[in-house]
């Protein structure tokens, strides 16, 4: 049997709590749905569409956009969509999937582990449905499976942690169960837990914190064997850059060095934070201008502290405070980042409280 595995979409999501302008967020959650609406799409050469919670965003979502979702799985008809709800979808009777007429092929679990058996393919699909946000442990022993029908999991929680209120999950007990393919969701990272379970992780990511490749799984399960693939899904990508500035003698140094550093200026999202010490004639703002300039949505920041010529402060002020801290940490900074980091803006502090008391 074929099966689609795809999870944390977090369709509707306001993207501005991402840290993106209104206009690239509004336009990033239109070009999640269409991402979705394809990989919905393709699933229709599968027998079985797994979505392990999180599908919508749902204190975002209005029952119209639950109506669009509706409509696309109802476009796929021989294909079995199985939903289990997470924690951003948690099901209520008052739930907005429940609030409209669902496409025949949708199975939603309830939230007390359930199982359906498809005749056609041998397959039985189990699977659980979040009813609040928050479960400390597993609310359901996991069953006894029939090794003679090909066994799937479909379940949202947390097997990297085994505590938590994300409903930890133990990962070796899944494993000695014997599913042929658990589809997991809630970490947004795609990876694999053991041979056959599968977190797909957000199937686009949701902001800086999720960098990388997102995208989803599909392949083919049999009773004992299982072969999956993963295929990324290219919207954007976030790019969290860092640019250390220290030795940097010019502007066009600086946005060199910058833009080998970006992946794709003109379709990721690119957080770029400038660090370092900088130069006398280096203003980080003119090179944020000249970088942002065919770059298709920069957030960028400014960590830098002034450079300081360390020979002749420490002259100037050999025996008062100032000096003091620059010999207690000028040879340790030569070697060690983080001293170098504590030297320059200890200094851009001291400097300044000088300043303002003249
Ligand atoms: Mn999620």
């Amino acid at each position: 049997m074929r099966f689609v595995h795809v999870s944390d979409i977090h369709l509707f999501k306001s993207m501005e709590s991402g840290k993106l302008p209104s206009a690239a967020a509004s336009q990033y959650r239109r070009e999640i749905f269409a991402a979705f609406s394809e990989v919905v799409s393709r699933a229709k050469n599968a027998d079985v569409l797994l979505i392990s919670g999180d599908m919508v965003q749902m204190d975002c979502a209005r029952l119209s956009d639950i109506k669009r979702i509706y409509e696309l799985f109802e476009r796929i008809p021989d294909t079995k969509v199985f939903l289990s709800c997470g924690n951003h979808d948690y099901l209520t009777p008052g739930s907005l999937y429940l609030a409209t007429a669902r496409p025949e092929n949708l199975f939603i679990f309830p939230d007390s582990l359930t199982s359906v058996y498809l005749e056609d393919i041998n397959t039985r699909v189990w699977g659980f449905s979040w009813a609040r946000p928050v479960y400390d442990s597993m609310p359901f022993e996991l069953p006894e499976l029939n090794k003679n029908e090909i066994n799937l999991m479909c379940l949202h929680g947390d097997a990297l942690s085994a505590r938590g209120p994300y409903m930890p999950l133990d990962a070796k007990a899944f494993a000695r169960a014997g599913f042929d393919y658990a589809a997991l969701g809630h970490i947004h990272k795609p990876q694999r837990i053991n041979d056959s379970a599968f977190y797909a992780g957000s199937m686009a990511p949701l902001d800086f914190s999720e960098a990388g490749r997102h995208g989803f799984f599909s392949g083919e399960a049999d009773t004992g064997k299982l072969s999956v693939s993963f295929t990324p899904v290219a919207i954007r990508e976030f790019e969290d850059i860092a640019v250390d500035v220290t030795g940097m003698e010019s502007h066009a140094a600086i946005v060199e060095a910058a833009r080998e550093k970006i992946k794709d200026p003109s379709r990721d999202f690119v957080r770029m934070t400038f660090t370092g010490a900088r130069g006398e004639d280096i203003d980080i703002s003119e090179v944020e201008m000249s970088l942002g300039e065919d770059m298709y949505c920069p957030v960028f920041a400014d960590d830098t502290v002034a450079d300081y010529d360390l020979d002749s402060l420490f002259r100037e002020n050999e025996g008062n405070v100032i000096g003091l801290f620059i010999q207690e940490y000028r040879q340790k900074a030569e070697t060690d980042k983080t001293a170098r980091a504590a030297l320059y803006a200890g200094l851009d502090a001291l400097l300044s409280s000088g300043r303002n008391d003249s």
